[in-house]
């Protein structure tokens, strides 16, 4: 096996000279976290480009979560989608919630708002759904049972960096959005995420929050924590979003070689764009690979693997079926999520995937789409 590696991912990274005079800067200026001037300059730059009203920036995305939970006093039943990375239930579990699973939409593979109706109870306090892959939930049909049963609505948008619905940013749905800037995404600083959200009350709480509840020197106003992002991630922050747009339009174009290769092979499902979605980020490549396939998901999986193309299958298992969430409420009648789990496939996508490095996977992929 001699080709090189083709990860699901591979970070953006600028041009190191370009990085190097911020880090003199920093240097000389012994300012290194705490808030400082690319903190702050990354959080307008941030509101501005996603067109959203407040952005806190955080060390993470898992505790940009913890945080909009405690920020919004969530404790109890939180619904919540089993198709997703770990951390967005393990969040609730550190934040005193208990997590009820509700099955997804087999188009957008988000929580079902019916489904999440459904799975109300007494004890339910809020509703937390993920953008899976960048692709927008039934905000609407959210929001509406929301609305219904006095439940919060809090956005896992790791995923959804600059999605917009419409004219709208996908980040201003609901109480807050999460998002993420790990290293695997589209926009990162090598670690890091932030919350958004429009009620500046509720930024001063989480901004409160992610600095040990400091209010000035000498008072402390609640159980906050160390959830800041530093200097040195901010100036990364600030020099790679002048780049993001870059980024984003060659993951598209890659995006269009693979739809145009795969949309023909018998038992591959591709993902139909949602009606809306007027800016998409390009962040993942899921494929399902159904039954008409010549080849089982992960027989593919490891096919691809023995060419050194080393897809991914996010996201299987369900979070769901973890041992320590198997006995959660909802978690053992899961169909339309279960089905999606066992059939998806994350395809190489990056911008700086070369043309050629594209042909290889398409032609791995065509390959194995023969019996
Ligand atoms: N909510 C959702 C919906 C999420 O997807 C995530 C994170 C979160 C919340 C939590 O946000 P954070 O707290 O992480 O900010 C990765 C990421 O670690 C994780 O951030 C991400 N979701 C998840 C979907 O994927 P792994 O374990 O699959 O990553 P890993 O290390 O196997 O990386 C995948 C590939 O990327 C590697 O094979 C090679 C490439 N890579 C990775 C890293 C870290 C690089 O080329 N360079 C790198 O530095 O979890």
């Amino acid at each position: 096996m001699s080709d090189k590696p083709l990860y699901v991912t591979e970070p953006a990274l600028p041009p190191f000279e370009q990085f190097e005079p911020l880090l003199r800067e920093l240097w000389a200026s012994h300012r290194l976290t705490n808030g400082g001037p690319y903190h702050d300059q990354l959080e307008a730059a941030l509101a501005a480009y996603l067109a959203v009203p407040r952005v806190s920036l955080l060390a993470n995305g898992t505790l940009a979560l913890m945080l909009a939970l405690k920020a919004l006093e969530v404790e109890g039943e939180v619904i919540t989608t089993p198709y997703s990375f770990v951390a967005t239930t393990h969040a609730l579990m550190w934040s005193n919630c208990t997590p009820v699973f509700a099955d997804i939409d087999p188009l957008s593979l988000n929580l079902d708002p019916a489904a999440v109706e459904a799975a109300i109870t007494p004890r339910t306090r809020a509703i937390l759904a993920v953008h899976v892959y960048g692709r927008p939930c039934d905000t609407a049909g959210l929001q509406a049972v929301a609305e219904r049963h006095g439940l919060r609505l809090i956005y896992d948008a790791a995923h959804a960096f600059g999605v917009r619905l419409d004219t709208d940013s996908l980040m201003a749905a609901g109480d807050a959005a999460i998002l993420s800037f790990h290293a695997t995404k589209v926009f990162h600083t090598f670690e890091g995420g932030a919350i958004v959200c429009r009620d500046e009350a509720l930024k001063a709480r989480i901004d409160l929050l992610r600095n040990f509840g400091f209010k000035g020197e000498t008072r402390v106003l609640a159980t906050g924590i160390n959830a800041k992002m530093n200097e040195l991630q901010a100036a990364f922050g600030c020099l790679s979003l002048g780049s993001i747009d870059g980024e984003i339009a060659a993951r598209a174009r890659i995006t269009a070689r693979y739809d145009a290769a795969f949309a023909h092979l018998p038992g591959l499902r591709l993902l139909a764009p949602l009606p809306g979605v007027t800016r998409h980020n390009h962040g993942y490549y899921p494929l399902f690979v159904e039954p008409g396939f010549a080849l089982s998901r992960d027989a593919l999986y490891d096919r691809l693997r023995e060419q050194n193309i080393i897809a991914r299958r996010y996201f299987y298992p369900l979070i769901s079926d973890f041992d320590m969430y198997r006995a959660a409420p909802g978690a053992d009648h899961l169909p339309v999520a279960r089905r999606m789990a066992d059939t998806v496939l994350c395809l190489p996508l990056y911008g700086a995937l070369g043309d050629d490095e594209v042909s290889r996977v398409i032609d791995a992929v065509s390959a194995a789409a023969r019996p």
